[in-house]
């Protein structure tokens, strides 16, 4: 698929092993232009931004048995409307027992406390990111983001690979496959939901994603505690290239933001709470009439933060294009179709870069704001 190199173009710098070591000035390869840089004092903001959040969502009457309940107007309603205007939304009452989503927190919190040479053993490469990582891109000389991470594939099977996964902690990877296994069946349903909402038939998305040749994969993000955080960021903008998230962000620490005009909102995360956002991918398919919307994360100097983001993604080798029920003479077709595989290899290269990517997809024949 890829023709990304084998190394990265510098040595890599673990940003826990950098944040430990007591450093009170952070190296110039993490300072952000000052335009990038986060919010220095969120109180300065007007109120409307300060007390913003996104929408919560409760589906616990969305389903009968396993299958949707297409009464449920309130919540179908709801979940559109938090497509089209914000592209992210958090829910409740989604099915994943609350038990489940601390012990996967708390096994990835004790994995990157592990000892380094135990994490070191699964050092990743630009080839395909699988592993331990530390940056995103291979642009030689890029600003690099405040953070680490793991990333494995959960599906499809032909590329699983569970020893790929770390051994350490106990439990971990049985806890990963319990995880995903979850986290696979509730986006089935919100794609079911966001078909039913753009008036296509319950499976519509689904097959464009490939039927059951889905992908899905998990980045695990660590944020170590920054000495000057008005200076980086955790995780520079950018929107999801895939199809939809699924976002467990630590229940003790804030730090996503979301953008929102030209203000950037701290996303209040309700307890139990998991944040969905659109990906690039179903803007392509939904002829943008649902939004990926660039978010960003914030580090801090006093806590360390974890997220565990879960991509449900199309098969990787089928071109995507807006549905044709979604294209019409008033509403023509905005993107030209591309493969997942082929959308990914930016990110993949650049690091995150805001909307570029999928803004650059937009069919010559329309350009649309
Ligand atoms: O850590 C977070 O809150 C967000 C992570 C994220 O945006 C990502 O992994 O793409």
């Amino acid at each position: 698929m890829s023709c990304l190199q084998q190394e990265w173009p510098e040595p890599i710098v673990r940003v826990q092993s950098l944040s430990e070591s007591g450093v009170s000035v952070i190296p110039d390869r993490y300072v952000k232009p000052p335009s990038e840089r986060p919010n220095p004092i969120i109180s300065d903001q007007p109120l409307e931004v300060e007390e913003a959040n996104i929408p919560l969502i409760d589906l616990q009457d969305l389903l009968i048995g396993e299958d949707i309940d297409h009464g449920s107007t309130i919540i179908l309603n709801q979940i559109s409307e938090a497509c089209r205007d914000w592209g992210f939304f958090q829910v409740v009452n989604h099915g994943v027992t609350l038990e489940l989503m601390h012990r996967a927190l708390e096994v990835w919190r004790h994995f990157f406390h592990l000892p380094i040479e135990d994490k070191q053993v699964y050092a990743n490469s630009p080839k395909t990111y699988e592993g331990y990582g530390s940056r995103l891109g291979v642009e030689k000389g890029a600003i690099l983001d405040w953070s680490d991470y793991f990333f494995l594939h959960y599906l499809p099977n032909s590329i699983k690979d569970c020893n790929k996964w770390p051994a350490l902690p106990n439990h971990m990877r049985e806890t990963i496959e319990e995880y995903c296994g979850q986290l696979v069946k509730l986006c089935g349903i919100l794609m079911k939901v966001f078909s039913i909402n753009l008036g296509l038939g319950e499976d519509h998305l689904q097959k464009s994603f490939g039927g059951d040749d889905f992908g899905a994969c998990m980045r695990v993000n660590f944020y170590p505690k920054c000495p000057q955080p008005d200076l980086t960021l955790g995780l520079s903008p950018h929107s999801d290239p895939g199809g939809m998230t699924i976002l467990l962000p630590d229940d003790h620490v804030a730090g996503l933001q979301v953008r929102r005009g030209d203000s950037w909102i701290t996303v209040k995360v309700a307890p139990g709470a998991f944040i969905v956002n659109i990906g690039d991918q179903i803007q392509v398919l939904s002829n943008a009439n649902y939004r990926s919307v660039e978010h960003r994360v914030m580090v801090n100097s006093a806590k360390e933060r974890v997220s565990l983001a879960f991509f449900y993604n199309p098969k990787s080798d089928l071109p995507l294009e807006p549905v044709k029920e979604l294209v019409t003479p008033e509403c023509p077709a905005l993107y030209t179709a591309m493969t997942f595989n082929e959308y990914r290899l930016y990110i993949r290269m650049k690091g995150p870069r805001g909307k570029s990517q999928v803004e650059s997809l937009k069919s010559p024949r329309r350009i649309v704001t």
